[in-house]
């Protein structure tokens, strides 16, 4: 076993570009976000590499990130880039996971520097351009491995200023096309698309599966192990009750443990339903192996700006405003999949 905690990357982020702090960044001029760092391990090292943008009043705007495995002694370079729509102040946060879903920090603190925007004067007459979210196409599956009769859940960032569908392919081993489908990102410039693995027919063949994401003209592909096993069907669950906790003036509220993978909902927030008195707060408790944020807002309408933690880690709380009378859709902007309600009254 090897600790909870090492440093194993020597990172090379300590200083962005001198275009960040030195020189001012126009209103959508793209920003470019430089990753890179070596593996000085002399072993084979997954990571997951996140960028989480935050603008002036603290809402994460957003979220993109870079998966992968480094071979002993390899490096990496590459760029995420951003645009942002309107002035202010930008923090830039980078964080070094061995993996999304059940990380072990890499690094012993996130590196954050700030962006100021401002607009040209030309631009000053202009009407403010609707916000979308540039980011590099990722794609993930839920699982490594399946068995017949599964779901699987693909889920990444892209960016969501183009308009166009991502389309999802799957081959099995025999490099045979058996399904495609069409998702859109949605503002955060996030998508999720479910899978079902039928009993037999396209899905008969054990073997290595490859998937193939297209966005616009960005690529990129998963592999995963399909075991062509039947799953014995799980006894059926209980029907759903909803569940409205009431703890009085306020309340805490826990992330599932595991809800950074897909099959949590409905009850990936503990309670997904809390009810209480006007004025009072929330608090959101992280004592999940990976971090999240609780986010007021909806995935298709995006952040309401009531509240926003940004990313709350593992151990962490985070207590929202007092809160007027009123019902708060709220979500997890790393794991789109997570939502919750408030109810004041
Ligand atoms: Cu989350």
């Amino acid at each position: 076993m090897v600790g909870a905690v090492l440093v194993i990357f020597a990172i090379g982020l300590s200083t962005l570009p001198a275009s960040f702090s030195d020189e001012t960044i126009l209103v959508n001029q793209q920003i470019k976000i430089p990753v890179d760092f070596a593996n000085t391990k002399s072993e084979s090292q997954p990571f997951a590499y996140i960028v989480q943008i935050t603008n002036d009043i603290g809402q994460v705007i957003s979220v993109s990130y870079i998966t992968g495995s480094l071979g002993a002694g390899q490096s990496l370079e590459q760029t995420l880039s951003y645009i942002p729509y309107e002035a202010g102040n930008y923090k830039v946060e980078k964080f070094l996971w061995s993996d999304l879903n059940t990380p072990t920090v890499l690094t012993t603190a996130p590196v954050s520097n700030t962006i100021t925007v401002v607009q040209s004067s030309e631009q000053q007459i202009q009407q403010p351009a609707q916000q979308t979210v540039q980011t590099q196409l990722s794609a993930a599956t839920s699982k490594s491995s399946y068995n017949a009769g599964e779901t699987i859940i693909i889920s990444g960032t892209a960016s969501s200023e183009s308009n166009s569908a991502i389309e999802i392919r799957v081959y099995n081993q025999s490099g045979n096309l058996i399904t495609v489908s069409q998702t859109y990102p949605n503002s955060y410039g996030v998508y999720s698309q479910t899978i079902q693995i039928s009993e037999g027919g396209a899905w008969s063949d054990a073997g290595i599966y490859q998937i193939q994401v297209d966005h616009g003209e960005q690529k990129v592909g998963q592999v995963f192990n399909f075991s062509g096993i039947v799953q014995v069907a799980p006894p059926a669950p209980p029907p759903p009750t909803p569940v409205v906790s009431s703890s009085g003036m306020n309340a805490t509220v826990e992330n599932a443990m595991g809800s950074s993978t897909p099959g949590c909902d409905p009850d990936c927030f503990i309670p997904a339903t809390i009810k209480i008195g006007v004025g009072g707060m929330v608090t959101f408790a992280n004592n999940d192996s990976a971090a999240h944020t609780s986010t007021a807002g909806t995935p298709a309408d995006g952040p309401s700006g009531v509240w926003d933690s940004s990313l709350v880690m593992m151990g962490s709380s985070y207590t929202t405003p007092a809160l007027a009378a009123g019902e708060y859709p709220y979500l997890c902007m790393v794991h789109p999949w997570m939502e919750g309600l408030v109810i004041v009254e």
